[in-house]
């Protein structure tokens, strides 16, 4: 009997249509950014504090992700961004399919960069490219410093990491050092960002990064 492999086959087909994304992005000259993480990290609370931050320089877009509502969608249209609500049901990533048909109402035309704001889930969502130029992943830090070992998928894929709800360090029990160490020994190249959404604490460093990676983008997409 012939086996045939349906988990890499479906993969495959998602990196074909992710590469069809990313010509898409480079054409418009948008710098994409996929943020991905456990329910509840902080995923929609950075993007908020992000875009409070670089709005006035940036044309920015969202692309939001949920299982159900348009909670967090409605949040950043709270900002003035234009964002477009994908609700996948009972599925728990996006795929590249889901940004591509999302691409046929959501004209890119104008932006610098759009955000994806992935389902929350700190697995599945990493095993799906959809295109992007970066990828960052949320880690609330109330949740323990060991979880990057036993759940090192998605701390693996990712350029960035951002420790996110240090503010709550003291009564978490969370030691940050070995939470940066665990991350590391997953993946030695991260680049993280201890951060508050709720204090503030952090947030310069992260948009100062971030600021930097997209003019760089930029200049490249020019030349
Ligand atoms: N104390 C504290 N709370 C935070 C911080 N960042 C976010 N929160 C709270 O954490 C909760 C979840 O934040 P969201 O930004 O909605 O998280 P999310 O990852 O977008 O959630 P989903 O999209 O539902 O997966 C909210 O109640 C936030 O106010 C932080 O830095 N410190
Ligand atoms: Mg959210």
């Amino acid at each position: 009997m012939h086996k045939i492999d349906v988990g890499a086959k479906i993969l495959q087909a998602n990196e074909e249509i992710a590469q069809e994304n990313k010509e898409i992005f480079k054409k418009h000259g948008v710098f994409t950014v996929n943020i991905m993480s456990a329910p509840g990290a902080g995923k929609t609370s950075v993007l908020e504090e992000t875009i409070k931050r670089l709005k006035d320089e940036f044309a920015i877009a969202v692309i939001e992700g949920d299982l159900q509502t348009s909670v967090d969608s409605d949040r950043i249209k709270a900002l003035g961004i234009p964002a477009y609500q994908i609700t996948t049901g009972n599925v728990c990533h996006l795929d590249a399919r889901m940004i591509h048909n999302a691409l046929h109402d959501f004209k890119l035309d104008g932006f610098d960069i759009l955000f994806i704001e992935n389902v929350g889930n700190l697995v599945c969502p990493a095993e799906f490219y959809l295109g992007e130029d970066l990828r960052a992943m949320v880690y609330s830090v109330v949740e323990g410093a060991e979880k990057p070992k036993k759940y090192p998928l998605m701390f693996h894929e990712v350029e960035v990491v951002l420790l996110n709800k240090i503010d709550l360090l003291p009564y978490a029990g969370v030691e940050i050092d070995e939470l940066k160490r665990n991350v590391l020994e997953v993946n030695p190249t991260a680049k993280i960002f201890p951060i508050s959404c709720r204090t503030g604490d952090g947030l310069d460093e992260w948009i100062n990064w971030f600021r930097n990676r997209v003019k760089r983008f930029k200049e490249n997409v020019k030349s």
